[in-house]
């Protein structure tokens, strides 16, 4: 594999297999605390890499776009503002919390089928995953899938590399090309790999927080990376009484709403304003028509705050909009999927679904699933 000139090299502990991606031109200049996968290159054993890509992504401009969505009828915050350190923290705890049951489901499902998940993705894939986080979600399959080389993407230079560190000592096969850019918007894989089959990996509904036409279009973007045959799987949250959606996002402990108000500390902080932070309650509702839970910032009275040198007057029970998140049934999904580029072709749910093929069990399952995975594969 060529490796791109856009390369950081930052470690190259390159014990390969014949055939593997590895090149041998890696400069060394990254001190391992990972002596015990040294000392296995002695004994022969395959040890795990850890390759890091930087992409520079460009910093978002969040002074330009905080005072544009300010300045709007209906005033709106972006939600790719909530994670910063402490909404990070605070973004873990949610998927804790027992009214989320987004996260937990997921990996159970990941649990129980991740072995027929790996036979359709197959094993020896350049394996990309989008959003990596702390790259929990695919620890669950990668003894199954065995990738030669996983790839996980994400914006934060800093999580991105303690993330892979931890999973190359957990994971001692594991090749990892970490890449530090900005997925939602269009970047190259750094790597030219003509030889493994391509795969993707972009858990937990974070396909919700798109904008319909944007998740189409980003999806053609992630079949445009994988190319024909090129298989992705995907998180979606169901559509569901509106009660468990709508407790999901208002927890008893509000931690969501520390999460939401998060975001106004973040921009006192960062744009040196002066939001005060008693004056605003968070809410979220499910939105039905447009089948999405909205995620709001409330003016609790007639209020001003001055943000970079500019002052915004706010309503009593004026709302800051900070985030949509999409719910999808299954064909509602499948036609987003078909309408970017691909097929879909098997979904695995926590429940069973109803499709209504065996006449006699014309009842509903008791319980509908509350979310669901899907293996994509690109027709381009
Ligand atoms: C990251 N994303 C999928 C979460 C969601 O459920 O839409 C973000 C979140 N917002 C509030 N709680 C969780």
């Amino acid at each position: 594999m060529n490796m791109s000139a856009r390369q950081t090299p930052y470690l190259a502990m390159n014990n390969s297999t014949p055939g593997s991606l590895a090149s041998d031109n890696w400069a060394m200049d990254y001190q391992s605390t990972r002596q015990a996968s040294a000392s296995d290159t002695t004994s022969g054993k395959q040890t795990s890499a850890i390759h890091f890509h930087d992409l520079h992504p460009t910093p978002a401009d969040m002074r330009a776009d905080v005072l544009d969505g300010l300045s709007s009828a209906q005033k709106r915050l972006s939600p790719k503002y909530f994670y910063d350190a402490q909404g990070s923290r605070l973004f873990d705890a949610i998927c804790e919390l027992p009214e989320y049951y987004p996260t937990r489901t997921e990996i159970a499902i990941l649990r129980q089928h991740g072995a027929a998940m790996a036979a359709r993705l197959g094993r020896d894939a350049l394996l990309v995953e989008l959003g990596s986080g702390s790259s929990l979600k695919i620890q669950v399959l990668l003894e199954a899938l065995r990738p030669a080389v996983y790839m996980p993407v994400d914006i934060s230079k800093d999580h991105l590399l303690q993330s892979a560190e931890s999973l190359a000592t957990r994971f001692p096969f594991l090749q990892v090309h970490a890449v530090c850019t900005d997925y939602s918007v269009p970047f190259e894989l750094p790597v030219e790999d003509h030889v493994h089959p391509r795969a993707a990996f972009f858990p937990g509904s974070s396909i919700g927080n798109f904008e319909p036409a944007d998740a189409q279009r980003f999806l053609t973007r992630v079949g445009e990376l994988l190319g024909p045959g090129g298989r992705l799987l995907v998180g979606v949250d169901l559509i569901k009484d509106h009660r468990v959606l709508e407790a999901a996002y208002n927890d008893a402990d509000e931690v969501t709403a520390a999460f939401n108000l998060n975001l106004l500390t973040r921009i006192n902080r960062e744009l040196d304003a002066d939001f005060d932070l008693t004056g605003f309650r968070h809410t979220a509702w499910f939105n039905s028509d447009l089948s999405r839970i909205e995620m709001h910032l409330i003016s609790t009275r007639e209020q001003q705050a001055r943000i970079a040198g500019r002052d915004f007057a706010f309503r009593e029970g004026e709302s800051i909009h900070t985030e949509c998140s999409y719910k999808y049934d299954i064909d509602g999904f499948h036609r987003l999927a078909r309408q970017a580029g691909f097929e879909p072709e098997q979904v695995w749910t926590d429940q069973p679904i109803d499709t209504g093929s065996n006449p006699r069990s014309n009842t509903a399952p008791d319980q509908p699933p509350l979310f669901s995975v899907h293996c994509l594969v690109w027709r381009g």
